[in-house]
This record gives structure tokens, C-alpha cells and sequence, in this order.
């Protein structure tokens, strides 16, 4: 019995959905299966450009009000003002252009749309809108890279003409270390060969190289301000990326070659601490610091300001969290530190005990 009750269960619902395809496909002999467009297809993509020329834009739109306050807040270093107006002037012809020429992209694709009978207005040839569309490029982009060009060679300036401070940045998988030059200012020669972590030579400099002697090796980057800085980079292992954002200064570290990089810093931390725009940063981060704090997870103490170092070359799996913090100073307050450091002389004889 229960056999049977199952079997016609199982029949009844083989023909319900019999039925019900027949149903569907009776709905469906009213629609126009054709592939081929018809005007009224063709008003609906022209109207749906228009829709997606409103998204992008509304898009632009949003973007600008949401996220204009997590850019970098002013330079703090000299050649960083120049450099930021470069960016600015870059940004602001590709705006105007992007903003330009989708618009007139949208709308000619939805003027010209297929309409029965309709044929688009066209020119085979018209020397004069090529000239004039390949000639206004040229003289833009032209000014563009000259102008590059200048600002590069401005920045890269890392002569040692007005006595700058030489500071070595030292990178590996996965940290920064940096070394000054001493009293003579002048770094002993290094090579990754001489290491020896033993004996705490931990970036390879030359022991019978007098020079070396004075140097300073350090865990942290104190800068004067006011005096350009001469940065030698080198890397131990693979491509690193000294990359110094508030000073609008990035240099890649290779490995076997010392590469360079040169500012002078113009704010002191404490100075850059005051800057409305990393007050309001720090107001905005300590915010959400505090909201993790009350629900009890990490990180979630309070932060303060402070110029960094990070490394910008995806350089294995700690990458992320490979920086140094630096401290822009006075003259005073940075010989006060200098002169508490121990020179590499001093450490060596130190470990020979
Ligand atoms: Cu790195």
C-alpha cells in the first residue's frame, strides 16, 4: 500500500512540473526571442550608460569627501613642497580630462545609438581635430615631464657641498638600522662579508678602516632640523624600499650596491604634532583605539605622532611591520643625543673584553 501511495505520489508530481513547463513556455511565445537588437534594447543600454556616467561620477564624488583626509598631511621636508604640487598639478589634469572625456564618451554613445534608419555622424579623415587632438597631449604632457624632469633633479641633489649629516640606512628581512658617521662624518667602508654577530659587528663594517671607528650604529633615526641629510642605503638580503612618506622621500636598498637619498627636514616632531591635519589624524585614530580598547583587543593604546621609516618593497613575510622611528629634533637636543650613543670603536673593544 505504502508503495503504491509513494508511486503516485511521484507521478502526480511528474506531471505537475509537466504543467508547469508548459506553463512557462506559453508565457513565454509573447516575448521577442530575437538576438538581434531592437530600438527599444538600444534605448535601454543608451539610458544605462548614463545611469553608469552618474555612478562613476557620483563615485569620484564620494571618494573625494570620504577618503581626502587619510592623505599625507603637509611635507616636512624641503624639496617635499615642490614635489607635492607636481602630484597636485598631475592629479588635477587627469581629473579634468577623466571628467571630460567620459562624459563626451557617454554621451555620443547614447546620441548615436541604434535607432532604425539612424546612421552616426563621421569623418573619414579631418587633419584638423587629429592635429588638434594630438597637439594639445604633446605640449601637456611635454610640460609635464619637463617639469618631472627639473623637480627629479632638485630632489636628487645629494652633493655634499653644504656639509650635510651622512646617516647610513641599513636594511634586512626584516628591520632597519641606521649608522652616523661620527665625528668625521665620514662612514667606514662595510661589506655584509665582514658580519659578525658575535662580536656584534652586525652590519660588516671594516675594523682596520679608521673611519669606521666613530661611527654609530642605532635602532632609531634622530634628524636635526634645518641640516640636509645624505642617506646611504644598503640592503643584506633582498630588495628593500626606504621609504619616508612624510618626508616625500622613497630610495629603493639593493643588495651589492649602496644607493641615495637626500632632504633637508623643516618641522621638528614636536612642530608636525601641532599641524591641524595630524591632529586631527591622531583624534580620528585614537577614536577607534578607544572603541577597541572597550571591547578589551589589542592595540589599543593611545598613539602619538611620530615621523617613520617603513619598508616599501614587499620583501617577505614580515615586510609590514619593517620600520624605525625617526625624531626630527633641534641642533641641541640631537648632539645631546649623539654624544650618549656608543661609537662602534667603543662597543668593539667592549665585546673583545
Ligand atoms: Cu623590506
Amino acid at each position: 500500500m505504502t508503495a503504491f501511495l509513494i508511486i503516485a505520489v511521484l507521478v502526480l508530481v511528474a506531471i505537475a512540473i509537466w504543467q508547469m513547463t508548459k506553463i512557462f513556455e506559453l508565457s513565454q511565445i509573447k516575448a521577442d526571442n530575437s538576438q538581434i537588437a531592437n530600438d527599444k534594447d538600444n534605448k535601454y543600454n543608451g539610458y544605462l550608460l548614463f545611469a553608469f556616467l552618474i555612478f562613476i561620477y557620483g563615485l569620484t564624488i564620494f571618494c573625494f569627501w570620504k577618503y581626502s583626509e587619510v592623505l599625507l598631511p603637509e611635507a616636512a621636508s624641503e624639496h617635499g613642497a615642490e614635489y607635492d604640487s607636481l602630484m597636485l598639478w598631475s592629479f588635477v589634469i587627469i581629473f579634468i580630462v577623466q571628467t571630460l572625456t567620459q562624459g563626451l564618451l557617454h554621451y555620443f554613445g547614447f546620441k548615436y545609438r541604434g535607432v532604425k534608419g539612424n546612421k552616426a555622424l563621421f569623418f573619414a579623415d579631418n587633419d584638423r581635430l587629429e592635429f588638434i587632438w594630438t597637439i594639445i597631449p604633446v605640449i601637456v604632457l611635454s610640460g609635464l615631464i619637463l617639469w618631472g624632469l627639473y623637480t627629479w633633479t632638485n630632489i636628487m641633489d645629494v652633493n655634499d657641498e653644504d656639509d650635510p649629516l651622512i646617516v647610513e640606512l641599513y636594511a634586512q628581512q626584516f628591520n632597519w638600522t641606521a649608522r652616523y658617521a661620527g665625528d668625521d662624518n665620514v662612514l667606514g667602508d662595510a661589506n655584509v662579508r665582514l658580519i659578525d654577530i658575535d662580536r656584534a659587528n652586525v652590519l660588516g663594517l671594516d675594523e682596520a678602516d679608521p673611519n669606521a671607528t666613530d661611527d654609530i650604529i642605532v635602532k632609531e633615526l634622530h634628524l636635526p632640523v634645518g641640516r640636509k641629510v645624505n642617506f646611504k642605503m644598503r640592503s643584506q638580503d633582498v630588495l628593500h624600499s626606504a621609504y619616508m612618506p612624510h618626508f616625500r622621500a622613497q630610495m629603493n636598498c639593493v643588495p651589492g650596491m649602496i644607493t641615495e637619498f637626500s632632504y633637508t627636514p623643516i618641522y621638528t616632531t614636536e612642530q608636525m604634532r601641532q599641524n591641524p591635519d595630524v591632529i586631527d589624524k591622531v583624534k580620528r585614530t585614537n577614536a577607534i583605539r578607544a572603541a577597541r580598547a572597550a571591547k578589551g583587543e589589542d592595540n589599543s593604546d593611545p598613539w602619538e605622532f611620530d615621523y617613520i621609516l617603513l619598508c616599501n618593497k614587499i620583501c617577505g613575510k614580515s615586510h609590514y611591520n619593517m620600520q624605525m622611528k625617526i625624531i626630527v629634533e633641534s641642533e641641541e637636543d640631537y648632539n645631546k643625543w649623539i654624544a650618549e650613543q656608543q661609537s662602534f670603536g667603543t662597543t668593539m673593544m667592549a665585546s673583545a673584553k
